[in-house]
Parts: C-alpha cells; sequence; structure tokens
C-alpha cells in the first residue's frame, strides 16, 4: 500500500464552493487538496449540460465577488447565463488563480475517517489522503436520481439523464422523444427538445408554477454601468433575503385591491424571473395570499395554452406556489401549443411500466426512441452521504437517518473538523448559491485561523447548541408554506427519505449577521481543543 498523502485540509468537489474554498484556504496558508469526481472544474456545471441548461438567478449576481479584478474583466453576455457560458467562467476561474494544480480530477471519494485527530480519506481508484480538515463541498443538486419505475432497465432506445448529458451533446433529429419529469431541467430542456425531435412526449406527475425568464442579451453599456458600482452591489446581495437584489413587497396581498394585486402580478410576470414570488411580504406565509399568485399563474397558463385540456393538465393545484422551487423558463407553456408536442397527465394515467419499445401508462404505449430522465437529485444530503463519514460516533449516515443535524449547516456534532459548504440547516438553496457559498468559506477559514491560533485544531459542534439550531430552523419553516409542498426541500422526492425541511428559511442577510455574532462572540457552540 502506497503511503498516504499528507496535506492540511481535503476540499471534495471542485464546482463553485470547492474552487472557492481551494482558493480562500490556500491563500490562507494551509495545503489543500481538492478530490472532484468530474475530469474538469464545474460541479454542478459540468454535468448539467442539458439543451437549455441555465441558472435561474441573474448572471451578473450569480458570480464570484471576492476578486474585483474577475469582476471586472469577466463579460456576462445574458441577463441569465447559459451552462456553457458559466462552465467557461468556472474554467477561467481555475485559470485565473491557477486552481487545478491542487485538484485531483476523477476522484470520488468513498470514504472518511477520522481518528488520530486527523481525517483519512480514500478514493474509488485507492489513493489515501491524511489531513487535519476536511470540508464537503460537494453540492446539494449533485446526487442524480433515477425514477423508481418498473421496467427502466428494459428501455432498448437511448437513455438520457438531464444531469449526466453526453458531452458531445445529441442529436434528436427525426427521434420520437420522451421526457418524465417537469421540475427546473425539464421546463428549460422541454422547448429545445421539441425544436429538435420528430415527438416529444412530456410525461408529468406534478404541474410546476413557472415564471417566464425573460432572458436577454446583456447591453455593454448598461453592465459597464453596473460594474462601476459593483461593491455596493455585493453588499445589499449578502445582507439580503436570498442574495439576490430583489424588491420584496412590504404590503400584504390581502390589503390592497384586486386591481392593485393583478398590476403587481402583471408588472412581476413581464419583468421576468423569480422576483414574482416577492410581489407581497405574505406570499410564502399566508395561504390566501399565496392563492391569490397561484391563481394569477393558473390564469396566464389558461392564455397562453391554446388546447383548454392542455391548459388545466398544466394548472398547479393543491399546493402553494413556491413550495417547491418555482422554474423560469423561456417558452415553456407555448411549447404545449406546437404540434409535435403531447402531454401525458400521470395523475390521471399513471406509468405503469416502461418496456423496451416505451412507456406505458393507462392511455397506452408511448413508444419512443429516446426516454430523458428529468427527475431530478437527492438534494442537500445525497453527495455528502454518498460518502461513508465516520467520526467518533455513529457514521453520519446513521447520524441523519431521520433527517440532517447540523449547527449552522456548516458542522454536525460528533465529526470534528468536518465542515459542511451550504449544508442543510443554512441559507444554501433558498439563496444565489455563489453568495452562500463565499460566506460559508469565509466563515469556515475565520474559524480556522481562529483554531490556528490559540493552538486548539480540534473542533467540533456542540451537541446541545445543534439541536437548538435544528429546532430554530424547524420552527422558521413550520411558519411557512415551504412544508406543504411535496418537494426536494423535504426531501419528499426520494422514496423512503426523512420528510424534513432542510434549508434554513430566515434569509441570507439574517443568517450572515448570526454567523458573524458568533465569530466575534469566540464560537459559542463550538468547543475547541488541542
Ligand atoms: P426536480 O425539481 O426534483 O424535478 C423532478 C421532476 O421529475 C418533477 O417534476 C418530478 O415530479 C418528476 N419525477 C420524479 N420522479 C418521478 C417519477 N417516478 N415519475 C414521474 N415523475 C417523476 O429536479 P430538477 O432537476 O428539475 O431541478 C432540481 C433543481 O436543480 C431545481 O429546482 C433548481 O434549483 C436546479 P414530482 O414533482 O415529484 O411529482
Amino acid at each position: 500500500m502506497t503511503a498516504p498523502l499528507e496535506r492540511d485540509v481535503v476540499v471534495v468537489g471542485a464546482g463553485f464552493g470547492g474552487l472557492y474554498a481551494l482558493h480562500r484556504l490556500r491563500e490562507a496558508g494551509w495545503r489543500v487538496l481538492v478530490l472532484e469526481r468530474g475530469d474538469d472544474v464545474g460541479g454542478t456545471w459540468y454535468w448539467n449540460r442539458y439543451p437549455g441548461a441555465r441558472c435561474d438567478v441573474e448572471s451578473v449576481d450569480y458570480s464570484y465577488s471576492f476578486s474585483a479584478g474577475l469582476e471586472q474583466d469577466w463579460q456576462w453576455t445574458e441577463r441569465y447565463a447559459a451552462q456553457p457560458e458559466i462552465l467557461r467562467y468556472l474554467e477561467h476561474v481555475a485559470e485565473r488563480f491557477d486552481l487545478r494544480r491542487d485538484i485531483r480530477f476523477s476522484s470520488t471519494v468513498e470514504d472518511a475517517r477520522f481518528s488520530g485527530w486527523h481525517w483519512t480519506v480514500r478514493t474509488e481508484d485507492g489513493l489515501t489522503v491524511r489531513a487535519r480538515y476536511l470540508v464537503m463541498a460537494s453540492g446539494n443538486l449533485s446526487e442524480p436520481r433515477d425514477p423508481d419505475i418498473p421496467g427502466l432497465a428494459e428501455f432498448s432506445g437511448q437513455l438520457l439523464h438531464t444531469a449526466r448529458w453526453p458531452r458531445d451533446g445529441v442529436d434528436l433529429t427525426g427521434r420520437r422523444v420522451g421526457v418524465i419529469g417537469t421540475g427546473s431541467s425539464g421546463t428549460q430542456a422541454i422547448p429545445l427538445l421539441a425544436k429538435q425531435a420528430a415527438h416529444l412526449t412530456v410525461f408529468q406527475r406534478t404541474p410546476t408554477f413557472s415564471l417566464p425568464a425573460v432572458n436577454q442579451p446583456l447591453d455593454p453599456a448598461a453592465l459597464a454601468e453596473l460594474k462601476r458600482t459593483y461593491p455596493e452591489r455585493r453588499r445589499r446581495a449578502r445582507y439580503s433575503r436570498n442574495g439576490q437584489l430583489r424588491a420584496w413587497g412590504e404590503k400584504s396581498a390581502l390589503e390592497v385591491t384586486a386591481d392593485e394585486r393583478e398590476k403587481e402580478y402583471e408588472q412581476r410576470w413581464q419583468a421576468g424571473g423569480g422576483g414574482f414570488i416577492g410581489a407581497f411580504r405574505d406570499l410564502l406565509d399566508d395561504e390566501r395570499a399565496n392563492e391569490t399568485a397561484a391563481d394569477f399563474v393558473r390564469g396566464k397558463i389558461a392564455d397562453i395554452v391554446a388546447d383548454p385540456d392542455t391548459a388545466a393538465a398544466l394548472q398547479p393545484r393543491g399546493y402553494p406556489i413556491g413550495a417547491k422551487r418555482v422554474t423560469v423558463d423561456t417558452g415553456y407553456y407555448a411549447t404545449y401549443n406546437r404540434a409535435n408536442v403531447s402531454l401525458v397527465d400521470l395523475r390521471a394515467n399513471p406509468i405503469s411500466l416502461i418496456e423496451q419499445r416505451g412507456v406505458r401508462t393507462g392511455r397506452g404505449l408511448h413508444e419512443l426512441d429516446t426516454l430523458v430522465l428529468a427527475t431530478g437529485f437527492d438534494a442537500m444530503t445525497g453527495a455528502v452521504l454518498a460518502v461513508d463519514i465516520r467520526g467518533t460516533g455513529p457514521t453520519l449516515r446513521e447520524k441523519w437517518h431521520a433527517g440532517p443535524r447540523t449547527l449552522l449547516g456548516v458542522m454536525t456534532a460528533g465529526f470534528p473538523n468536518l465542515f459542511l459548504v451550504t449544508g442543510p440547516g443554512s441559507p444554501s438553496v433558498l439563496s444565489n448559491m455563489v453568495v452562500s457559498i463565499e460566506q460559508h468559506v469565509d466563515w469556515i477559514t475565520d474559524l480556522l485561523r481562529h483554531a490556528a491560533e490559540t493552538g486548539r485544531p480540534v473542533v467540533e459542534a456542540d451537541v446541545a447548541a445543534e439541536d437548538a439550531w435544528v429546532e430554530h430552523v424547524n420552527e422558521l419553516s413550520a411558519r411557512t408554506l415551504f412544508p406543504r409542498g411535496n418537494s426536494w426541500y423535504l426531501g419528499a422526492n426520494v422514496p423512503g427519505k426523512p420528510r424534513v425541511f432542510m434549508p434554513y428559511v430566515g434569509g441570507v442577510g439574517t443568517y450572515r449577521q448570526h454567523c458573524e455574532r458568533v465569530a466575534a462572540d469566540g464560537y459559542p457552540g463550538f468547543r475547541f481543543a488541542s
């Protein structure tokens, strides 16, 4: 057996989180090694190459703020950047900050053990690394899920998952294509698949509330002007509700007249993007307020979709808008007006079986050449638990069997010197991820400096502090409508996964201020030892 590599910190993942962790920790003087399962940088944006893949946060905000030079030099071309542009950006970051020399690619981490005050991390291909600290930057939406549908393996056509799209693309010209799933990935891919395929059949289980992106090219003059005020823009994003500069309505949807409400919704619909959900202060808290927004979107669907039965099947009912992540699309509903697109409502006609030649539902066999799975991810905990992590007591899989438990979403008791970047219990997927990633990595870096300076390098979350945080996170979400949808936020999309609302809903700014106070007070709730 070869001797293990020795480093100060092992980081798992080379997406937005891992790249910044490498840069920041290396600058702070630590010897860092990143282990990445892909063969290049990019994380989410390396894997999700399906047609239409695009970020639903505006590009000027969904980008690093740590380097003024980078910020000024990089030219985003669209309001919402598409996957190839974001991947080019991350490749540029890797070059610019000379990151690749400390990344080992094609390295899937299998297990990690804490003993002798160190983590020993092993990869599938037999590499062993010993490090004092382990940072999981493995992503929240990075373990793709295949649907549990009998017969999936029997399908003899081409089977694709949006999150594992072939690097060289796929030519669907002349093909009969089916898509299962109408979340963000499905709604982004469907309009483009429809343009290429001979026929597209969409298998829809739960209709989504989709909002128009109103994506557009960025005007260079406007971009230059924006860049002049970047520091202020970033500062505001860091202390905002979700890491984006959205105008959040201060009124209740129920205190204004129906006309005023309609006007506000219409204006936000026309402006595009997820800002719609901030039209009134109580849309995510009050069922009746929420219903007014849901009604508005259902009305839009009826206006756009020509066939009344199809429109009715596309209209979401029975859960609040926003409780499942709203999708942001380009031409999604209008796609159903195409002659080569059909919708199968799985609530009326469930899939009974996937066969060699296609998908069988209550409406018979839908013959397909290609089947696209847009069926999502084992979100938030999937990638962390894919690694067998053993601390000082039960394994992480055992500890989290009833749902994840963390202190601030950044550490979990019983696992000294293990850090999570944007883990469950932090704003994470409810925020602009880049803002949250930078905040977590900066905070972890400061904590490690504190540990080194005080000569107590072993740090662990205290169980009582963790219990209190978990309770606080649960209390906050229970006051909202978020737990009312069968969403991946709750783990509801994975059969058998405990139903726990995982992100912190209190807002990015509030969370950041809390973390700042914890650091300023000498990290209460965290125990340091030598
Ligand atoms: P999502 O949002 O989890 O969407 C997955 C979709 O696949 C959703 O419509 C599911 O329906 C559907 N699905 C999953 N399993 C099945 C089965 N067995 N049968 C039929 N339909 C199924 O994943 P995405 O990749 O679209 O987006 C994830 C996030 O990535 C997104 O929110 C952005 O933040 C980026 P369901 O709703 O469960 O009934």
